[in-house]
């Protein structure tokens, strides 16, 4: 008998292990041939008895089925996500309210489960980097305020799946006082459940009884209480949840998490996170590196590089490699590596020293985030406190870098949804207490740059200004010359420039972005089928935010579409078809994220044009001149059937 448990490993199949995985009675046979090194997520490691090493194969789907395992391969080609289709009002409801409460599509986080495959994003390299069996073990801390409830397990899943059990000690899960009905009830529900089946799998492996079938049994019983196992093994994993006595904000939150962690290393993810394959060892290992023989911590935090989950669409892209700035306004932004950080194939492995961190994701020795003061207690809700932390690392003594071989996807949204409050002035009141202890006379060009932080009412910051003094500090400016020159030679112009383009289209989202280059090449007419009418804009393809129309199929500028390998359609060279509002697509600005502007058609002989963000088609009420178009609902109605005429 085997133990299965779905996850990433970097060992390879070996030829004899295809005979050896044919489990009696269930003819659970394990194809060599399928092996995807792609889908991380089709992958499970089998454990024969304890000491045996765990190898990677892909279980076939309709065994896993018989496993009693749910899960959801997410295809690897984009092309194909049709997560999002809207069958239904009801489907419509759920994307829209899912939208106002959580400002992402919950529909599709919704259908995606606990559990899917992601890509391995990382350089090809980090598949044969080696690290050591002995590292220190890991409290992951969770913190949420009314998370959506499939995406903060999928949170845990993720981390499961993909995390080699004897690193990790326990996961903790702060709930900062949600108020969403049924919320915490359910996470604890999963979170016992989760708790059962682990200490059941573990008592199996200690009898070495293990019993595939009464596993199945055990993941689909809700209510079963394992009497026996009720004493526990201090050294299994646990899962615990823990929860605020008041709304904390997350800075707060953490410390909670933190206070009531064991692990020797503490990482803090945020809980709309999906970690990626072998995610943790290369942050450990580099913690590892130089620890204090009295102390037993490094002087470190590393963090490692963000993919991108799309809010819209959940695909999931890679990253390029860049790394933490900011400017005068206190706001955090992604910068260019310096010139000449990557030159050869072993820098896209190694770590890369950064100015700050994006705050949400990192790893750090618990001993030593007590020793450098954990996080501001006076900093309320959200923001701010990352850049505290990174400039209190650089300043007293300590470094902070991205593992480019460490890989979490994470959830970037336009908006927060916190209360109805000024988001903004949390953020101020939190970044101005890190100013006035942190910044010296510098704070002067931060209220240069917004008057209205100069008489804010900070609360005490004694206990703060202490720290400095005890840790015995070095200046700002010295980090500023040390750390961060190009604050000031302005040299990481590319990404800043994109970023501010970036807030101009959609206030308030900030992610690693580099630009592609466009390629225009050939032209299309898109005409209703059957009909001799094409898409057009209403006003001239200049004008943003314009509607369409169609028209009587003329070979004029402003029915000349050009496609691009993003998938996007360009009408003139200028603006993309965007289906952002839901309702009617329009022309915008290129944001060249996806979702609301990329659009699926099979080409010719009539087809839906289907966009990935909407979960709807390109469609019109009637086949007539002048007739605005829509999204509707993706069928076989001639209303929405397009042809694509190369022009
Ligand atoms: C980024 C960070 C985030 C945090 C923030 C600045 C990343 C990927 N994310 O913004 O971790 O450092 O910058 O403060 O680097 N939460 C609570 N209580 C609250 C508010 C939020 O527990 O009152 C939780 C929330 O559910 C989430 C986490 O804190 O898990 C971070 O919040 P966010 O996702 O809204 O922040 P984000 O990613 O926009
Ligand atoms: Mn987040």
């Amino acid at each position: 008998s085997y133990r299965f448990v779905n996850t990433d490993q970097k060992n390879e199949l070996k030829n004899n292990d295809r005979s050896i995985a044919t489990l009696e009675g269930k003819n659970l046979l394990l194809d060599n041939a399928n092996i995807n090194e792609k889908f991380s997520g089709n992958m499970w490691k089998y454990q024969k008895s304890k000491s045996d090493y765990y190898s990677k194969m892909k279980l076939k789907e309709k065994y896993a089925k018989h496993l009693g395992l749910k899960m959801t391969a997410q295809p690897d080609n984009a092309l194909d996500n049709q997560f999002g289709l809207i069958r239904n009002a009801e489907d419509v409801r759920i994307r829209d309210s899912g939208y106002s409460v959580h400002a992402f599509n919950t529909l599709i986080s919704q259908r995606i489960g606990n559990h899917r495959g992601l890509p391995d994003t990382r350089n090809k390299l980090c598949r044969i980097q080696k690290y050591s069996e002995k590292l220190p073990k890991t409290s992951v801390i969770i913190c949420f305020f009314n998370e959506h409830y499939q995406t903060l397990m999928r949170s845990v899943h993720s981390i499961l799946d993909r995390t080699d059990m004897k690193y990790l000690k326990e996961i903790i899960l702060v709930d900062d006082y949600s108020d969403l009905d049924g919320l915490h009830d359910a996470v604890q529900k999963s979170v016992n459940e989760l708790n059962n089946r682990m200490r059941k799998e573990e008592e199996m492996i200690e009898t070495n009884n293990i019993d595939v079938e009464s596993v199945v049994d055990y993941i689909n019983d809700d209510n079963v209480v394992d009497k026996k196992t009720t004493e526990r093994n201090k050294d299994i994993l646990s899962i615990r949840l823990l929860k605020t006595s008041k709304r904390e904000g997350l800075i707060r939150a953490r410390l909670y998490g933190a206070e009531n962690s064991v692990g020797e290393v503490l990482v803090f993810l945020d809980s709309h996170i999906e970690v990626n394959i072998d995610w943790l060892p290369p942050m450990l290992a580099r913690l590892a590196e130089g620890v204090d023989k009295e102390t037993r911590f490094s002087h470190r935090a590393v963090t490692p590089v963000i993919d991108v989950i799309n809010a819209d669409t959940f695909e999931y892209t890679a990253s390029p490699l860049v790394r933490g700035g900011f400017n005068w306004g206190l706001h955090f932004k992604w910068d260019n590596l310096p010139k000449g950080t990557l030159k050869t194939d072993e820098d896209f492995v190694k770590p890369i020293k950064s100015p700050t961190m994006a705050g949400g994701l990192f790893a750090i020795y618990r001993e030593y985030f007590n020793y450098i003061g954990k996080y501001d207690e006076g900093m309320n809700v959200w923001g701010g406190e990352n850049l505290e932390i990174s400039f209190r690392i650089w300043m007293c003594g300590g470094s902070l870098e991205l593992i480019p071989c460490s890989r979490v996807g994470h959830v970037f949204r336009k908006r927060r949804p916190y209360g109805t409050g000024d988001k903004e002035d949390f953020m101020l009141h939190n970044s101005m207490r890190m100013a006035r202890v942190w910044m010296d006379d510098y704070v002067n060009k931060v209220i240069e740059h917004n008057p209205s932080a100069a008489n804010l009412d900070l609360g005490d910051l004694t206990s703060r200004h202490d720290l400095r003094k005890n840790l015995s500090c070095k200046s700002f400016k010295w980090y500023l010359e040390n750390i961060y020159p190009e604050l000031e030679t302005g040299e990481n112009e590319v990404v800043k420039k994109r970023i501010a383009d970036l807030n101009d289209v959609e206030k308030n989202k900030f992610q690693p972005w580099h630009s592609r280059k466009r390629n225009y090449t050939d032209s299309y007419q898109i005409r209703l089928k059957n009909t001799s009418l094409c898409i057009q804009s209403e006003k001239d393809v200049k004008t943003k935010g314009g509607g369409l129309v169609l028209g009587s199929c003329i070979r004029i500028l402003n029915q000349m579409w050009f496609e691009t390998s993003r998938f996007e359609l360009v009408l003139g060279r200028t603006l993309c078809l965007d289906a952002s509002n839901n309702v009617a697509p329009k022309l915008s600005k290129c944001h060249e994220l996806g979702g609301s502007q990329e659009w699926k058609h099979k080409g010719s002989g009539g087809s839906p044009i289907y966009n990935t963000a909407a979960g709807m088609c390109l469609g019109v009420d009637r086949a007539s001149r002048g007739e605005p178009l829509i999204m509707v609902i993706c069928d076989n109605q001639p209303t929405n059937q397009w042809d694509f005429i190369r022009t």
